[in-house]
């Protein structure tokens, strides 16, 4: 590694990049190989692949208990995952959701003939306002999609007392928050169910894979019934349904992956501590904490550039990419700019100034087991020069 101690040692000004190999914010942790491929054997010896295995059963179980909830029904993705959940919640009309989310969350409504409504977040948490929630209720309303945004918390006993007093039914995008609680309670017992992802890119990964966690027996029972065709024992179709199931092989990388969270959420605390600590006292730089009193997993680092800071997000993101440090934008510029939703709502950003703010604000910083201490002090130093050589 180049020490980076002024302006033209970074790559953005002509010299070679800090990292040979690049650094990525979605680097997949791994569990133990060795028993990995131990599972894989005992796939091909059973020789059952897929539709309800016994390895997806054991996940199942498994995610179930972590969560202390009653059903966890496993999928192929988490965005089939929403959209089964959505259907078998009955939602339809118009559901309200924020814009600052990955943009599975609106498309899983907008593909089932649902009209998205994007609500404002708070500022200072990301999550969804209450208080812009309620303004966008209209007679169409049938639901409200809260989001754990970075493994934080949604404000879910506003979100509940406002889908109660209208009626509504509320079920959460927990897309981040696998192992995450809120004020103590365990994420999954929220709403009428919440969407865990396990894409390869997630702190916990099936390759890709997904599932729903609820305490609801008649929803749990017709989501199961939903991921397969509806079919219900042989030859017999009992409900509208789709192909949503999770293959035995994902659920193995799963069970190997779950032995190994504690280890990957250790790393991860440390991780944003290093880069708290390196970051500390840049003009405008601030860290997105976490609330040490909940289970946090830590997955995302998400740095604000604000306005006192001499450099635009922008400039630092490319800064950052020419040393092969590939930071993200997530989740600019918000799902109400891009497609369908451009040019289906134009006007929907002017309901979303804080969305349109925050994501024009923040960066995502490489973390995981692939990051260590030293890599992450020059992530920084980067960041540092940067600052310091501007006016
Ligand atoms: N709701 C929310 C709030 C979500 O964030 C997501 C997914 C969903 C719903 C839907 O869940 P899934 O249907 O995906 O289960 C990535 C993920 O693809 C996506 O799962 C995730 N959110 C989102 C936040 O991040 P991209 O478009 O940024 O992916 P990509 O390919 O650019 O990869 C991200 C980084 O990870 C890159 O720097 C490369 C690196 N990477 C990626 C893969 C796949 C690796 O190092 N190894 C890999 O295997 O969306």
């Amino acid at each position: 590694m180049k020490p980076i101690l002024k302006s033209q040692d970074l790559a953005i000004n002509g010299a070679p990049p800090a990292f040979e190999q690049q650094l990525h914010v979605g680097r997949p942790n791994i569990g133990s190989r060795e028993v990995f491929m131990k599972y894989v054997d005992d796939i091909f010896e059973r020789r059952w692949l897929t539709n309800d295995g016994p390895m997806v059963h054991q996940l199942e179980q498994r995610v179930a208990e972590l969560h202390g909830v009653k059903h966890c029904v496993a999928m192929c993705n988490g965005t089939v995952a929403l959209e089964i959940a959505i259907r078998a919640l009955g939602l339809e009309g118009e559901v309200i959701v924020p814009s600052y989310t990955f943009i599975a969350t609106a498309h899983a409504l907008h593909w089932q003939a649902i009209t998205p409504v994007f609500a404002d977040i708070d500022p200072a948490t990301h999550n969804l306002d209450p208080v812009a929630v309620r303004r966008m209720i209209t007679p169409r309303t049938t639901g409200i999609i809260g989001l754990h945004l970075w493994g934080r918390g949604a404000p879910v006993d506003e979100l509940q007392a406002i889908a109660d007093e209208h009626g509504l039914k509320l079920m959460f995008d927990a897309a981040h928050a696998f192992g995450c609680s809120y004020k103590g309670k365990m994420i999954g017992n929220f709403g009428a169910c919440e969407v865990l992802s396990f894409h390869a890119t997630k702190f916990f990964n099936t390759f890709e894979g997904g599932a729903v966690v609820t305490n609801d027996d008649e929803l749990a029972e017709t989501m199961r019934l939903m991921r397969n065709f509806g079919f219900a024992g042989l030859d017999n179709v009992i409900h509208p349904g789709i192909n949503g199931k999770m293959i035995e092989i994902a659920a193995a990388m799963g069970l190997v992956n779950l032995d190994a969270i504690d280890d990957v959420i250790a790393v991860n605390g440390r991780n944003h501590q290093a880069y708290r600590e390196a970051l500390f006292g840049l003009p405008g730089i601030s860290l997105l904490a976490f609330d040490e009193s909940e289970r946090n997993n830590y997955q995302y680092v998400v740095m604000e550039v604000g306005e006192y800071c001499p450099v635009s997000r922008d400039h630092i993101i490319k800064a950052l990419h020419a040393e092969n440090i590939r930071a993200r934008k997530y989740f600019w510029p918000g799902c109400h700019n891009m497609q369908p939703y451009r040019e289906l709502y134009p006007h929907a950003g002017l309901l979303l100034p804080n969305t349109e703010k925050v994501a024009a604000s923040v960066v995502v910083l490489p973390t995981g087991t692939t990051m260590n201490d030293a890599m992450i002090k020059d992530v920084a130093a980067v960041i540092r020069v940067l600052l310091k050589d501007r006016p």
